[in-house]
C-alpha cells in the first residue's frame, strides 16, 4: 500500500500519521495469537510491572514469525519505504501491554537511545505501531507533539543509579524536561493518537512521545517495530540483539497473506 500526496505531507508536517483499520480481523487474531505466545516468555526481554505482569516484550519479531511478517507486510513496508525513501531494516521491535493500572511511559524520542546508546546516526527511522485493541481516550492513548522531530534531540541525558545495572546501557535516561514540554506543547500542541483495532500509526523515531496510565479495564496491546533507514545503522552492539539489531538485512515485501497462512 503506497501512501497518498495528502498522507506524505501529514507525515512530514506532523512527524506521524495515522492510518484506521489497515487489517483485516483475521490477521488481528493470528496476531493475537503471537502477542499470547510472546507475553509468556520468561527471559530479560521481559520488563515487568512491579507486580511481575508483563509491560513490554523486547525483539518480538526474533521469538514469533507473524511478528517477523509485521514490517514485512505489504500493506505496510511500501508505506515505510515510501516515506523513508530506501529500503529499511528493523532495528528493534516490541509487544506492549498497557496494563490496568500498570506504568506510564515517560515523554522520550525513540531516537534519544537509538542514537546515544546503539549508535544509529539520522533519524532517519519510523516506528510502526500496530493496534491490537481500539484505543481511545480512556485506555491511555499513546500521546505525541506533532512537528517535535524538526527539533532534533531534545531529550537529556541522565544517568540513572537506581537502575541495577548502573554498569551497563540501561543505566542511561534520556528525559524531556518540564520546561522542554512546556516549549513545544506551547509550539505545537499535543495529540492523543486513538484509532480502532488494526490501524497502524508511522511515527518519525525523533516525534515526543509517551503515555498515561490506564486506569480503565479497556486492555491496550499495541505492536511496534522500528525500522531504520538501511544506511542508518546502530553499530555499537551495546544493548542484547532484543533489543538493538544485529541484522541489517533490508526487508523485502511477503505475500498479502502473510499473517494468516501457517507460519
Ligand atoms: O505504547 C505506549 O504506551 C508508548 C510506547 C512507546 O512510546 C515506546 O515504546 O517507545
Amino acid at each position: 500500500m503506497r501512501l497518498t500526496a495528502a498522507q506524505v505531507t501529514e507525515y512530514r508536517g506532523k512527524g506521524y500519521i495515522l492510518l484506521p483499520a489497515v487489517l483485516a480481523a483475521a490477521e488481528l487474531a493470528a496476531l493475537e495469537a503471537a502477542m499470547l505466545a510472546v507475553t509468556g516468555r520468561q527471559g530479560p526481554e521481559v520488563a515487568r510491572e512491579p507486580d511481575g505482569r508483563p509491560h513490554v516484550v523486547y525483539g518480538m519479531h526474533l521469538w514469533d514469525p507473524r511478528f517477523g511478517a509485521l514490517a514485512r507486510h505489504p500493506k505496510i513496508l511500501p508505506a515505510v519505504e515510501q516515506l523513508l525513501g530506501k529500503q529499511a531494516y528493523v532495528h528493534q521491535s516490541r509487544v506492549n501491554v498497557k496494563q490496568r493500572d500498570g506504568s506510564i511511559v515517560a515523554w522520550h524520542q525513540d531516537w534519544g537511545t537509538y542514537h546515544r546508546v546503539d549508535g544509529i546516526p539520522r533519524p532517519e527511522g519510523i516506528m510502526i505501531g500496530v493496534y491490537l485493541d481500539e484505543v481511545n481516550a480512556c485506555n491511555a492513548p499513546i500521546l505525541a507533539v506533532p512537528g517535535s522531530h524538526e527539533h532534533g534531540l531534545v531529550s537529556e541525558a541522565r544517568i540513572d543509579p537506581s537502575v541495577p545495572d548502573a554498569g551497563q546501557a540501561a543505566k542511561h535516561r534520556f528525559d524531556i524536561t518540564p520546561e522542554t514540554m512546556q516549549r513545544l506543547v506551547a509550539r505545537h500542541g499535543v495529540e492523543a493518537l486513538t484509532g480502532p483495532a488494526g490501524s497502524v500509526l508511522l511515527m518519525n523515531m525523533a516525534v515526543v512521545h509517551g503515555s498515561s496510565i490506564n486506569i480503565s479495564p479497556l486492555r491496550r496491546v499495541i505492536l511496534y517495530v522500528n525500522v531504520s533507514a538501511i544506511d542508518n545503522r546502530g553499530e555499537s552492539f551495546r544493548r542484547p540483539e532484543y533489543q538493538a539489531a544485529r541484522d541489517f538485512a533490508p526487508l523485502k515485501a511477503l505475500p498479502e497473506d502473510c499473517l494468516t497462512r501457517a507460519l
